[in-house]
């Protein structure tokens, strides 16, 4: 399951974006004395999930899950020993989804790239502290080191200088070109900014129009490879979350918000961190998998079940799309467009797929 967590400036309006998308539904998260944590499990609706349980006769369905975690008493910009814990308990996040306070701004555009700047620049200091810390410990370690363990520090000393480097030029880690070795060994220090970020502007309402130039200009600001910028206006869409549905459509229409919260922000979410769906039919259940793309047959067989990847024969598959015009899976096989397929078939967003496994 993808976890991420909302960060923002004190008053950027995270609670108020966490309580609409969490409905009511938060439960108590992980935190410490000196902060806490409430967290949500988004299920976003998928028509396509809803169309293959018709197609499948299944009895039930279960979307994907994603963790969405809100921290209070806590924000970018704190300093002191509240914020590294803070940011120790980030460091296991799949994701940052940053709320930039667009509403604060009267100026929207001039407001938006300062906010991206100030929380970049909070995210690259984080990660700098981070860094000088093990820069220190290196050296402490290694008056006490042996000689093969020197070589092995020194090697690890050089990388995090350059890291160093990197952050007081004011750039992200992620403009580094890490190796793959590298980025193994910086993997455990979970850098904020070589996480996938998730920028919201929160807006309020008379800004909604100007949500497609304001995301484009945030995707220009942004130096990091893999993010995506979504609008979202906390204040009209928690009032909103209260209205019966029929009134809610029509007056999200009449503003042009198009989707509902959790399926914007979830799809959103889902593409930054790199997943992409794939599904399972059967009678029981009709189900939706969120897998890193790249993802294998056989990874997504171990996603299932490590019995499953174990005992792998072949994983009979076919794409959403030509399986809902076929409308029936039997149909489907009369045209020829279920393909059997190996272990090291690369999965597709939206595959249908049946494991196979030897008993
Ligand atoms: N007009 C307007 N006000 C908003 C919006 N989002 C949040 N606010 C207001 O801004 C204030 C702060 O919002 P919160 O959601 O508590 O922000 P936060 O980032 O969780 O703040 P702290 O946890 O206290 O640091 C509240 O008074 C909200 O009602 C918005 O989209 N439009
Ligand atoms: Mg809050």
């Amino acid at each position: 399951m993808l976890k991420a967590g909302l960060l923002g400036i004190r008053g950027s309006g995270r609670t108020s974006v966490f309580d609409t998308l969490a409905h009511g539904n938060a439960f108590q998260a992980d935190g410490t004395g000196r902060f806490t944590a409430r967290a949500t499990h988004l299920r976003p609706r998928d028509t396509r999930l809803e169309r293959l349980a018709e197609i499948g006769r299944s009895r039930k369905t279960t979307r994907t899950v994603l963790e969405l975690i809100d921290y209070e008493g806590v924000g970018l910009g704190d300093r002191g020993g509240r914020q590294s814990e803070w940011i120790n308990s980030l460091q296991s996040l799949d994701l940052l989804v940053l709320v930039l306070p667009l509403f604060l701004h009267s100026d929207s555009t001039t407001g938006i790239v300062q906010s991206l700047d100030e929380t970049f620049a909070e995210l690259i200091l984080a990660d700098l502290q981070m860094v000088e810390n093990r820069c220190a410990r290196i050296e402490e370690e290694f008056k006490r080191a042996g000689r093969a363990e020197r070589s092995v520090l020194e090697e690890e000393e050089s990388l995090f200088l350059r890291l160093r480097e990197t952050l007081e030029s004011g750039h992200p880690l992620n403009a580094l070109a890490l190796s793959t070795h590298e980025s193994h060994r910086v993997r455990s220090f979970g850098f904020m900014t070589l996480k996938p970020l998730c920028f919201i502007l929160n807006t309020s309402d008379n800004n909604v129009p100007a949500w497609a130039s304001l995301q484009k200009t945030c995707s220009e600001k942004t130096r990091v490879a893999t993010h995506s910028v979504v609008g979202f206006s906390a204040a009209i869409e928690f009032e909103a979350t209260e209205l019966p549905s029929a009134e809610r459509e029509e007056i999200m229409n009449d503003i042009g918000i198009a989707s509902a919260p959790v399926t914007r922000i979830s799809q959103a979410l889902t593409q930054t961190a790199m997943h992409l769906t794939v599904y399972t039919v059967g009678e029981n259940e009709a189900r939706a998998w969120s897998i890193p793309n790249g993802s294998c047959a056989i990874d997504f067989a171990a996603t299932i079940h490590t019995d499953f990847a174990k005992r792998f024969i072949r994983a009979e598959t076919v794409a959403f799309d030509q399986l809902n015009t076929a409308g029936s899976l039997v149909e489907a096989k009369k045209q020829g467009v279920v393909r059997q397929e190996g272990r090291d078939y690369e999965v597709k967003d939206g595959d249908v797929m049946e494991v196979l496994f030897s008993k």
